[in-house]
């Protein structure tokens, strides 16, 4: 498992971690606990010009840029609980080797070329112009600020030459042409082999993954440069490049297998990475963040097929590259300049990492961009976390403490029984959890053989939990991780529910035996959900595990009934500590403060003519309370939302199924044109129009809520 190489020029923040390292620590995690042999391996990217530029602005040189960095970034991920095997450096001496042993290797395999080329020379800072340090009209597009080798508004690539307009970030000048010599890479030889490797995942990567990996191959390939004029970097391994250095993407991704090589030497079996890398069984899978996509589909991939061409061993390239989508924070856009973001060190400062964890987990990106809200945090850490699992975790070692003399309660009554029952009925939840069948039909199976033992309910509760571990780990293994946390939520819903149907209080009282049952199957759950909930809230597992006086346990004896009889606990403590409204107000002020206004110039606004207030009358607004909401079957955009406005039912579409999930709206109060004409979208009647606050180029981004929604009714007038 690798991870993307974060640039060592700034601190990493919750939308990376929810983009790849999450993720990526989740299935590692996951995977090791059901038994197979994996690594994650991830490290710092400190080589290119983001890196100069960062050196620029902080008046240091670029060394001091990655040792600050790469130091604040490996301690937020150790805070974090992200376990990487190793996180290195591309600015290691072995990485500088085995970047050079892949461009020598390609260059004779004949897989490089070289070219004179006009580039852009800033004569009043004397350097060429990297990418980064030039912008222009996209040749694409037509959109101005594009960058030097790719529009972020049409998500073209060019060569920076084609660009419009260019100016030199660095004088604010037009620079001028000169030639330079640089080597490329034929990527375009690659092409055939690309398609097929793509192809050969239809049915196995995300559709986004497959869908831009596509749309670059049916661009066609062409040569990519892979050299540079820059101070900084790796240098070129060959005469008549003094000065120049690889371009930091063609030296990055080997920083996955420098790394390994390192891990293996200072385990002391120093070619142990070759069985990572080269042995065919390895399965390798790559986890990055959107942006990243092309360079592990096809870049990479190709850089290796060339580098196997040579004979010998091969090196396996990606089996999946589970690329997540962005994250917003409060509805927009990580921006540095703009102060709205999180970093992970200062979460961390303030709350502890699993909340995080669960939160991005719950929500993950993965399908499309997803939101981070700390209202969403709140609900999710005093409803879910606290409310749920803490507290079923919390009220079965309690009441174990204090009505058990805080050691585990008997499973089976039956006096010499225990030892007998408790085996068969392992076996028989084992064989349980594959079947296809319902839930209920399976404890209707079992029950006339432990009825003497068991009630329905108790079946229930272990059969649910028998099949827990296969299902999600299913949905592991499908990538489907925000699923995957859904449902091992909802085993502990399940958990909490039986707690309360069995009423130990009231069974402690008449039926003893009954109750130490009870307590028994909760104590394993509670061992279950430890082990189910590993992946997403490893500090919590270790916790309770102390608090049960047991060793972790694995996946796969998951439902096994783990816990002695007899066994002693240990102290009961708070898991999870709810977040009240205050922190939730006090972190949401500090998004954006002290952003340099001026760093966004005001919209520019051109009104539509006057009107007058009959005009305005004329517009029946009304306060509506949003009692059903959906998706419209084949359309990204409409969600179809039933609506009451006092005594009034209503049907209305709206566009803004790329903000808002459906579910965030019901029970909502919003503003909608009550009056306006009905018409018909996608084949079905809208009744009205909610009020949305949009940008120029018209993408809904806020709903138009009401505030104070306690105070306000449906069919108010709004004006
Ligand atoms: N450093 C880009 C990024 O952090 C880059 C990833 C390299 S992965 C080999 O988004
Ligand atoms: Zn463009």
């Amino acid at each position: 498992m690798t991870s993307a190489l974060p640039y060592a020029n700034g601190y990493i923040h919750l939308g990376h971690v929810a983009g790849a390292y999450l993720p990526a620590d989740m299935y590692t995690r996951f995977l090791r606990s059901s038994g197979e042999e994996v690594i994650h391996v991830s490290g710092s990217d400190e080589h290119g010009v983001a890196i100069l530029i960062s050196a620029n602005e902080e008046k240091v040189t670029p060394q001091e840029i990655v040792d600050k960095y790469h130091t604040a970034n490996e301690e937020a991920f150790r805070g974090l609980g992200i376990a990487f095997d190793i996180f290195g450096r591309t600015t290691w001496p072995e990485h500088h080797a085995t970047a050079r042993e892949f461009f020598l290797a390609l260059h004779a395999g004949g897989y490089l070329s070289e070219k004179e080329e006009e580039q852009f020379f800033d004569p009043e800072a004397n350097m060429f112009l990297p990418d980064r340090f030039v912008e222009g009209t996209c040749p694409v597009c037509g959109y101005e600020g594009a960058r030097g080798d790719q529009c972020d508004n049409c998500s073209s690539t060019y060569n920076q030459t084609e660009l419009k307009n260019p100016v030199s970030k660095i004088s604010g000048m037009t620079p001028e042409l000169r030639t330079t010599r640089h080597f490329y890479f034929k990527l375009g030889d690659f092409q055939q082999r690309l398609d097929a490797y793509v192809d050969s995942h239809e049915s196995d990567w995300r559709d986004h993954v497959l869908q831009q990996s596509r749309s670059w191959l049916k661009q066609g390939l062409g040569d990519r440069a892979i050299t540079r004029d820059l101070s900084w970097g790796i240098d070129v391994p060959l005469p008549g490049y003094e000065g120049k250095k690889l371009y930091v993407w063609f030296d990055a991704p080997f920083g996955y297998i420098t790394n390994t090589k390192v891990l293996a030497a200072r385990s002391g079996a120093p070619d142990d990475w070759r069985r990572w890398w080269t042995d065919p069984a390895t399965r390798y899978v790559a986890f990055i963040g959107k942006d990243n996509i092309w360079f592990h589909t096809l870049m990479f991939p190709a850089m290796l097929m060339g580098y196997n061409d040579r004979g010998g061993d091969a090196y396996v390239i990606p089996d999946n590259v589970p690329a997540c989508n962005f994250l917003n924070l409060e509805s927009a856009k990580f921006s540095k300049s703009k102060k709205w973001g999180i970093d992970l060190r200062e979460y961390l400062a303030e709350f502890p990492a699993d909340p995080l964890r669960y939160v991005l987990a719950a929500n993950m990106p993965e399908n499309k961009d997803a939101d981070f809200t700390w209202r969403e945090y709140q609900a999710r850490v005093n409803n879910e976390l606290a409310d749920i699992y803490g507290n079923f975790v919390n009220r079965t070692l309690q009441f174990a403490g204090r009505y058990f003399e805080g050691s585990v309660p008997v499973l089976v009554a039956a006096a010499g029984k225990e030892n007998e029952v408790k085996a068969l009925l392992v076996e028989d939840l084992r064989r349980a959890a594959l079947l296809d069948a319902a839930s209920d039909v399976i404890v209707g199976e079992l029950e006339p053989k432990y009825l003497k033992y068991f009630t329905r309910n108790d079946l229930a509760m272990l059969v649910e939990l028998a099949r827990a571990p296969h299902r999600v780990g299913l949905l592991y293994r499908a990538f489907r991780f925000r699923e995957a946390t859904l449902e091992t939520m909802n085993v502990a819903r399940a958990a909490n529910k039986y707690f309360n149907d069995a009423e130990p209080w009231k069974t402690r009282r008449e039926e003893s035996s009954r109750c130490a049952t009870s307590i028994n199957i909760c104590l394993q759950v509670v061992r279950s959900l430890a082990i189910l909930f590993e992946p997403i809230l490893p500090a919590t597992t270790s916790a309770i595990n102390a608090m049960l006086n047991v060793a972790p346990g694995t996946w796969n004896d998951a439902a096994d009934l783990s816990v002695p009889t007899g066994g002693m606990l240990g102290e009961p403590a708070i898991l999870f500590t709810k977040i009240d409204d205050e922190t939730v107000e006090r972190q949401v002020a500090r998004l954006g403060a002290g952003a340099d206004a001026a760093a966004e110039p005001p919209i520019e606004v051109a009104l539509k003519p006057e009107v007058t207030i009959e005009e305005v009358m004329k517009l029946d607004l009304r306060v509506a309370t949003v009692l059903a909401a959906e998706r419209v079957k084949k359309s990204e955009k409409l969600i179809k939302l039933q609506i009451r406005i006092g005594n009034l039912e209503r049907q209305i579409l709206a566009g803004v199924g790329r903000q808002y999930e459906p579910e965030q709206l019901i029970g909502r109060k919003i503003v909608v044109v009550a009056n306006l004409k009905p018409a018909k979208l996608m084949g079905q009647e809208s009744q009205g129009m909610l009020l949305a606050a949009n940008s120029p180029d018209d993408v809904p981004t806020v709903v138009v809520l009401v505030d104070r929604e306690e105070s306000v009714r449906d069919g108010f007038i709004v004006r």
